[in-house]
């Protein structure tokens, strides 16, 4: 068979990269091809989420930024300062979260969607048009995010006036001044050339983009044993593929921006600078817990579990 696989970026991008190891690792091992359709074939995220929940789609890689409207408890990924910022810390969490691996699933299926496996995609930076050092300095600073609640929270928590946007507005938005910030890992916004339309990029270390790839629930639940088996062991790989892939790919990436645009401010956050935004994430966390009760609370206890021990 042929079966369609959408996901949120280009190509070239991570999400876009895993996507072609998936495809190559799933027509090598059985007779099925995979369509891949980048960004912007299909419409935006939360197109092309409608659509695999529809069927109309076999896979979807949707990041929980998106998906966080559709299943609360994804939003737990926006709580600041939650995940480490060590990498190889984060991809052993990755790999054996009990949150992730066996709790999500359960929230997703309930979505009509089998959850195959959640991957980081890096560092996220916020890029904006004046420096920032504090809380104060976003003041005023219109600042998208992606369309979930949580993450409107954690940038009111952080001092700025958050403003939910689908991707494709983005770029323009910055151009026309009606936002003045964004976020994203430093290699996307190298990539979508997001530094043309921002003068500054500031590392506060608040968190690393994750995203998720899914299969419609039904399709798979239907699948013979065997083609259930080549999907999981193509995730496998995909997943170890894009985590070796990424191993030099922000430093690779902020060098390019330099390079692009030499008058590009760079701010890395000191300890002391940091600590106000630490102190915000509380509050965000309190949020999340009010906003997806008893199940996110043991979600989140899970997480910080898995994270201790991957910390280990
Ligand atoms: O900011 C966004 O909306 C996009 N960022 C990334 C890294 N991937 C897809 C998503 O749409």
């Amino acid at each position: 068979d042929t079966w369609r696989y959408a996901f949120e970026e280009a190509l070239e991008e991570v999400q876009g990269k895993f996507a072609q190891k998936f495809k190559a690792e799933v027509e090598a091992n059985s007779d099925h091809t995979i369509q891949l359709f980048p960004y912007g074939t299909l419409g935006e995220s939360a197109d092309i989420m409608e659509q695999a929940q529809a069927g109309i789609l076999q896979f979807v890689d949707q990041s929980p930024g998106f998906t966080g409207s559709l299943i609360p408890e994804a939003q737990v990924f926006f709580v600041p300062y939650l995940l480490p910022g060590d990498t190889e810390q984060l991809n052993s969490f990755f790999r054996n979260s009990v949150a992730l691996n066996e709790m999500f699933p359960e929230l997703y299926a309930a979505q009509g969607l089998e959850l195959l496996t959640m991957f980081p995609e890096g560092e996220v930076a916020m890029t904006t048009k004046k420096p920032v050092h504090s809380p104060e300095d976003l003041d005023e600073v219109k600042f998208r995010v992606m369309t979930n609640p949580l993450l409107v929270e954690s940038y009111k928590a952080f001092g700025a006036t958050p403003t939910p946007l689908p991707w494709g507005e983005v770029y323009g938005a910055l151009q026309t001044n009606i936002i003045q910030g964004q976020e994203n890992p430093t290699s996307f916004i190298e990539s979508t050339k997001l530094y043309e339309v921002t003068d500054v990029i500031i590392y506060a270390g608040h968190n690393n983009f994750t995203t998720a790839l899914m299969a419609n629930k039904d399709f798979y639940d239907a699948l013979p044993e065997a083609d259930q088996q080549v999907i999981e062991n193509a995730t496998d790989a995909a997943f170890e593929y894009i985590l070796a892939y990424q191993k030099d790919l922000e430093s690779v990436a902020l060098e390019a921006i330099k390079k692009a645009k030499p008058e590009m401010e760079v701010i890395v956050l000191t300890e002391e600078e940091r600590a106000p935004f630490k102190a915000a994430a509380g509050t965000v966390e309190e949020t999340f817990i009010e906003m997806t009760g008893d199940s996110g609370k043991k979600i989140l206890e899970q997480m910080k579990a898995d994270l201790a021990a991957a910390a280990e």
